[in-house]
């Protein structure tokens, strides 16, 4: 691959919006991506193989948790600083990213907003460090965009539970320590519990063959009478609203991400299109590709623009859910399109693994997918525009 020489477009000169510290910030994770994942990160997608050592790289960079206060380890941040973090590592690739979202957001997101006191202490310092990697299982064979139907279910026995069940599309799980997974209680009732590697009865089969992501690992978590300790049990949530409430805090890292996505595909098409010549000139100087460049930009900014305000709408505690899908929806769309559009501006090169487009296109196809699919998010704005739910 040709050594990475990013450019950020900044066409409505964002960054007067952000601060000395923000700025510093996203150019050190700029800088990290392009001297140890561009050169690595398309080999390692090819063999479908999870890049392990980004896990200590990342941590000591403080890409995990970057909201969490300082005192668990975290980085004591604000919302934007947390963004740009996500944006610079999914123009990198979105499965580097994923490791960061997952880790962050929900895993350690969950422990510090609904844990005990001696959870965070155990766990969020380790998670922070990259020592321990996380995962954090939701979504089951059967139900994905209907995660309350969940099956799986722990019981009470003496001092422990005991949990059965299984889950499926789990991020960093065949690597993972630790696993926050979400499960019905004898009342019917979702509550959080925290999983080690190495409970009896708890495995993480390797998912294989996937097109998508491939340079993270995924896997299923399957649980066959698996003891947990009454201690492992997450105290402060009952109810969908604690993986939710994750998965919002996520989907707004994922909002900054595909918008860091789309940037390189713009920005490696529109140097694509000044170097290669057709018909005796740089195809830049044909109407058709300065119309593809014009609207990718204008997409680009329009989503740059979504991510400042909503990261300051979080950093205020008045961002909304629904704003979120929103941000999450429409940037993975404009990712997606503009992908597309850049491989048709590299022609041919446009497929083949020289160039980051290719590989963009097809992370983002689930990027696009997890979190909440791209249908679901509109109906979340459907209904809090017209008051009607329209998934039931
Ligand atoms: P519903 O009745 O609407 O809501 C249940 C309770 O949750 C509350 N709530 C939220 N709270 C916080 N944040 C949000 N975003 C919330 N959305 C809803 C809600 O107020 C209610 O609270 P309460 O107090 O009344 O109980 O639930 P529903 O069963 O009708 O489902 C609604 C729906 C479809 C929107 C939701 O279930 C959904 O978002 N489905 C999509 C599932 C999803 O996103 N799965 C993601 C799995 S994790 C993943 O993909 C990680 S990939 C990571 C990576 O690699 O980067
Ligand atoms: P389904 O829910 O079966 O949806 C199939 C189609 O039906 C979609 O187009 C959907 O939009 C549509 N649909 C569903 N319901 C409705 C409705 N009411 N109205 C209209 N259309 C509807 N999950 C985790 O818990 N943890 C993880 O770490 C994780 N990582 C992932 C990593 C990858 C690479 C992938 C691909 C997935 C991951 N997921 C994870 C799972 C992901 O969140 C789900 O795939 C996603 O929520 C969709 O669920 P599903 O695949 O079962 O699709």
């Amino acid at each position: 691959m040709p050594i990475d020489q990013f450019r950020s477009p900044d066409y409505f000169a964002l960054d007067e919006l952000f601060t000395e510290e923000q700025k510093l910030i996203r150019e050190t994770v700029r800088n990290y991506v392009k001297k140890e994942i561009s050169p690595v990160i398309e080999a390692y997608a090819q063999k479908a193989e999870f890049p392990e050592f980004i896990v200590p790289q990342l941590g000591a960079l403080g890409c995990f948790g970057p909201t969490i206060p300082e005192v668990y380890g975290g980085g004591g941040l604000d919302h934007i600083s947390y963004g740009l973090m996500m944006q610079e590592l999914e123009r990198g690739d979105s499965g580097v990213r994923s490791t960061a979202s997952v880790q962050g957001s929900l895993v350690m997101y969950p422990i510090f907003a609904y844990g005990s006191e001696e959870q965070k202490r155990k766990y969020l310092p380790k998670l922070a460090s990259g020592e321990w990697l996380g995962c954090f299982g939701l979504t089951e064979p059967d139900h994905g965009s209907d995660p309350g139907g969940m099956l799986s279910h722990f019981s009470e026995e003496g001092d422990h539970y005991i949990l059965n069940g299984s889950k499926m599309w789990i991020s960093n799980a065949p690597y993972a320590q630790v696993a926050v997974v979400w499960a019905k209680d004898d009342a019917g009732e979702i509550r959080g519990l925290i999983l080690e590697r190495g409970m009896p009865g708890f495995t993480t089969p390797h998912t294989t063959g996937k097109w998508s992501l491939r340079a993270s690992a995924t896997g299923e978590l399957v649980f066959d009478n698996v003891p947990v300790p009454k201690e492992n049990l997450l105290p402060g949530v009952k109810g969908l609203k604690g993986p939710l409430g994750c998965l919002t805090k996520a989907r707004y890292g994922i909002a900054w991400g595909a918008v860091g996505a789309a940037m390189d595909c713009y920005h490696t098409a529109l140097q694509y299109s000044l170097e290669r010549v057709q018909f005796g000139k740089p195809i830049a100087s044909f109407q058709l590709q300065q119309k593809k460049l014009a609207e990718m930009l204008t997409e680009i900014t329009k989503a740059q623009l979504m991510n400042w305000r909503l990261g300051t709408l979080m950093d205020n505690g008045s961002a909304t859910p629904q704003q979120v899908s929103m941000a999450k929806r429409n940037a993975c769309e404009i990712a997606a399109n503009i992908a597309r559009e850049a491989r048709q501006i590299l022609g041919g090169m446009g497929i083949t693994g020289e160039y980051t487009v290719m590989r963009h296109i097809m992370n983002l196809e689930s990027v696009i997918t997890y979190e909440g699919t791209h249908d679901i998010h509109l109906l979340i704005t459907g209904m809090d525009i017209t008051g009607i739910n329209a998934f039931k």
